[in-house]
């Protein structure tokens, strides 16, 4: 994608910067306002950083990701769709499908009266994308970056025929360490323990140090707040449109296991993840001409 074009047609003066930076492969939005700085890649309609003024990143981004067609980039908030985890009858299509790895197009960027950037990013069928789901459709990421950072899915249905699909915004909160942290908004919660089938409930929520923690908790539709003694803050992530809150944080050995970060890596993110992404329990259903909205509001106190 051409920065140059892009910046004549979408960019604002000291706010609104295209670039491609030293990579020849993929293009960024860089944003500077009153409340902060951002970067989103045009790739993957994926925000990969969020700095309120003042504060550290609220997004973890691995120094390993490849940054390359083809592969998913490594931190920030990968957008899955139209599945989650891996495909349920064919595990040679991408994992969390294609949305993280398509190359999104540019609908409108524009300065809110508040003072808040809106960048809103656009995706619809291909070649690529009917062979691996064959159905017609338009997403739409809406981004606002202001006091708080405002992430919107919006997916309708173009086709002739109903479809399901699930989605996630697959959060990669940075934190000091992932041993210090504690996390609120899931007591009494009940779960399923990465793709197990049994459900679980938890009394409060305890990580266990050092190991993969992988939880999906269903009919979870509230808040997750992540208190951060360390970063000396508070991260209230809030949702609409998600009945699943996936919490992952792959630990010492899964780590090690993972090409684009570095063994030690997981010390400093946690994944709590707005989801609907449970195959025949929570999947969204859209009839013809139908939209449906998954939302993040993140901030940081
Ligand atoms: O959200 C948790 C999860 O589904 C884990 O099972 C783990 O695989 C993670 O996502 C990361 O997936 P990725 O394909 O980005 O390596």
């Amino acid at each position: 994608m051409n920065d140059v074009i892009l910046n004549k047609q979408f960019g604002i003066k000291d706010i609104v910067i295209f670039n491609k930076e030293d990579n020849e492969e993929l293009t960024f939005i860089n944003i500077n306002n009153t409340f902060g700085t951002a970067k989103i890649s045009l790739y993957g309609a994926q925000i990969l950083s969020y700095i309120p003024k003042g504060q550290q990143d609220v997004l973890w981004l691995s120094p390993k990701t490849a940054f390359k067609q083809g592969k998913a980039i490594r931190g920030g908030i990968p957008l899955c769709f139209p599945w989650f985890g891996p495909h349920v009858t064919d595990k040679t299509k991408p994992q969390h499908g294609f949305a993280r790895t398509s190359n999104w197009q540019v609908q409108s960027i524009n300065q809110q009266d508040n003072g808040a950037t809106k960048v809103v990013l656009m995706l619809e069928q291909s070649d690529d994308s009917l062979a691996l789901w064959p159905y017609c459709f338009n997403a739409i990421v809406e981004f606002e970056i202001g006091d708080s950072l405002k992430v919107s899915f919006i997916v309708t249905n173009t086709d002739h025929q109903k479809f399901e699909y699930s989605d996630a915004l697959h959060t990669y909160f940075n934190i000091s360490n992932i041993d210090d942290i504690k996390i609120d908004g899931f007591d009494n919660a009940t779960y399923y323990e990465a793709f197990g089938n049994e459900l679980l409930l938890q009394s409060t929520f305890a990580l266990h140090p050092g190991e993969e923690n992988n939880r999906r908790y269903v009919n979870h539709t509230t808040e997750t707040v992540i208190i951060d003694p360390g970063f000396n803050r508070t991260i209230h992530a809030d949702k609409a449109g998600s009945k699943v809150t996936v919490v992952w944080n792959p630990g010492l050995v899964t780590s090690q296991k993972i090409g684009d970060m570095h063994p030690e890596g997981y010390k400093n993110f946690i994944c709590a993840e707005p989801a609907n992404a449970y195959a025949g329990v929570d999947m969204i259903e859209l009839e013809p001409g139908k939209s449906f909205t998954l939302s993040t509001t993140i901030m940081v106190k």
